[in-house]
């Protein structure tokens, strides 16, 4: 249970940031069209010189490549992406800043695994190599069938307690836009809510079964939160990976887990399945909790 605790603000964060591999290169156009100085070129002819001066600095300044790659200027001085060498990846600060890949090698570092990965790029071991988990690779028990149903009673606890967190946090933070902080205000004031702490799972179960409507947003909301890369109502592996990563280390189900819940084994975790994983009822299912 303290590892969840533990995990309660890293996940804000990690859900947040961009997703762990193959992102979309999708800002990189729009990036260059809303710099207000080279909107403004093509009216004004003074200033194309200036322009010009600002971008033979550094054309890669505004220039997005996926992890793994880095910018490169091209014969035309055009901005591409291209490989990492990974003896330019910073050194690791110590052994926590190390991942295991799905090779179950452990790389120095993401940086370190992105850029191998890159280099595999078109291979098939390439497509199937994905970052594991955060730490360096070490043995994961066997999920056993009777824990496997234990992770969803701490992870869907964990979400709520993440929630309220988040709610009584929120001040500058847009995390929770008005509606979204309506709700979470109704699970914070509900005096009969089950408080963060060390729970026994006979509790879990039981406060599931009192408080369930307090669980159906969170769950909801855990998944908007990862589906961004693109919000289409599925979860790829690369969209679970921030919530995956650095669970794996601790939780050693997470993996049985999330494979489980795609129960159609088409390697994406719809909405329903995600839902029906953490004991949310079908009816209860609604996309408009999301945006
Ligand atoms: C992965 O590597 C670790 C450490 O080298 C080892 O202990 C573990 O048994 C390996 N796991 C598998 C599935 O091979
Ligand atoms: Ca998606
Ligand atoms: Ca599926």
């Amino acid at each position: 249970m303290r590892v969840w605790i533990v995990f309660l603000l890293c996940l804000a964060g990690k859900a947040l940031a961009a997703p762990a591999e193959e992102e979309p290169v999708i800002d990189e156009q729009v990036e260059v069209g809303s710099n207000p100085v080279q909107v403004e070129t093509g009216e004004f002819d003074e200033a194309i010189e200036v322009v010009e001066d600002v971008a033979a600095e550094n054309p890669c300044l505004n220039y997005h490549c996926k992890k793994g790659k880095v910018c490169e200027l091209d014969d035309n001085n055009e901005p591409l992406c291209v490989c990492q060498d990974p003896l330019t990846c910073p050194a690791p600060v110590g052994e926590f800043e190390h991942v295991c890949g799905t090779d179950n090698k452990t790389y120095d570092s993401s940086c370190h695994f992105f850029a191998t990965k890159c280099a595999l790029e078109g291979t098939k071991k390439g497509h199937k190599l994905h970052l594991d988990y955060i730490g360096p690779c070490k043995y994961i028990a066997p999920c056993l069938e009777n824990e496997l149903g234990e992770f969803p009673l701490r992870m869907r606890d964990w979400l709520k307690n993440v929630m309220v967190t988040l709610y009584e946090r929120d001040e500058d933070n847009n995390l929770l836009n008005e509606k979204q902080k309506l709700r979470v205000k109704k699970i914070f004031e509900n005096e009969k809510r089950l408080q963060a702490g060390d729970h026994s799972l006979d509790l879990l179960v039981l406060d599931f079964e009192k408080n369930y409507n307090m669980y159906v947003f969170p769950v909801h909301w855990q998944f908007g939160q990862l589906d961004q890369h693109p919000s289409d109502g599925f979860l790829s592996h690369t969209e679970l990976a921030p919530l995956r990563a650095p669970l794996i280390p601790m939780e050693h189900c997470t993996t049985s887990f999330f494979e489980a819940c795609d129960a159609d084994q088409d390697k994406y975790i719809a909405l329903e399945e995600w839902a029906n994983c953490f004991g949310i009822k079908e009816q209860d299912v609604d996309k408009d909790l999301i945006v």
